[in-house]
């Protein structure tokens, strides 16, 4: 990816909302939207875990929420589904460490966004060295949603990834909200990914609002 897009890239991660049906209080459609009015600036659609949908009604869903994401000029990027990815001609994919090699899916998507979840300093030094576009970091802090994190370290990885000199965006994961967004970006961090401070708020689109402020303003400071 040229530095030009690895920049559009770095401002496209400030608010990055992940949700899959599971994660909803209400319809996900309703939800994205709301969340991308409040000022959410890129979307992973992340299908998974108990009650998620699969086959035909997954690839129905993710095809109403691209549509939301293109109406508002807002990116979309599926998580883990390299034929979904494909099928919809999405702006990128994004894998874990257990999922698809990522030297295979950078040659299947040669042009596209590629994100790589990533929990210690030798799986970022392959990510970089595999053409990853940008890393998502954490469990940052304590999480509800995903039933098999790793261990919660707080900004300490991201620190260490900044010390060391990479200059790949990072975006922080696992329990952020408004309060906790000003210290993952203080620690080096692009962007925060949200599921739960979003998917599961009374008003996402007030809580989008109040976590796109905070990553504006630990910005400024920073
Ligand atoms: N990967 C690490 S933590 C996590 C994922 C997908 C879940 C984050 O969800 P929440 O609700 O924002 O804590
Ligand atoms: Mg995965």
């Amino acid at each position: 990816m040229s530095n030009l897009k690895n920049e559009t890239l770095r401002e496209a991660l400030g608010v990055y909302f992940i949700m899959g049906s599971q994660n909803c209080i209400t319809s996900p459609q309703k939800t994205l939207d709301l969340a991308l009015n409040g000022g959410v600036s890129i979307f992973q659609f992340r299908e998974k875990g108990e009650g998620a949908f699969v086959g035909t009604e997954k690839r129905q869903l993710a095809k109403e929420l691209q549509a939301i994401c293109r109406k508002n000029n807002t990116l979309f990027i599926v998580n883990d589904d390299l034929e979904l990815a494909k099928e919809l001609d999405a702006d990128g994919i994004h894998i874990g460490q257990d999922d698809e090699d990522l030297q295979y899916v950078r040659r299947e998507f040669p042009d596209k966004i590629i994100g790589i979840s990533a929990h210690t300093l030798e799986e970022v030094e392959k990510a970089v060295a595999g053409g990853a576009d940008y890393l998502g970091v954490g469990p940052i802090y304590a999480t509800e949603t995903k039933k098999d994190a790793k261990e919660v370290k707080g900004t300490t990885l991201i620190e260490q990834i900044r010390d060391l000199g990479y200059t790949i965006p990072i975006v922080g994961i696992g329990g952020i909200n408004a309060k906790r967004t000003q210290e993952v970006i203080l620690a080096g961090a692009d962007g925060v990914s949200v599921i739960t401070a979003i998917s599961k708020a009374e008003s996402p689109d007030k809580a989008s609002q109040e976590i796109k402020s905070e990553v504006t303003q630990a910005k400024k400071i920073k």
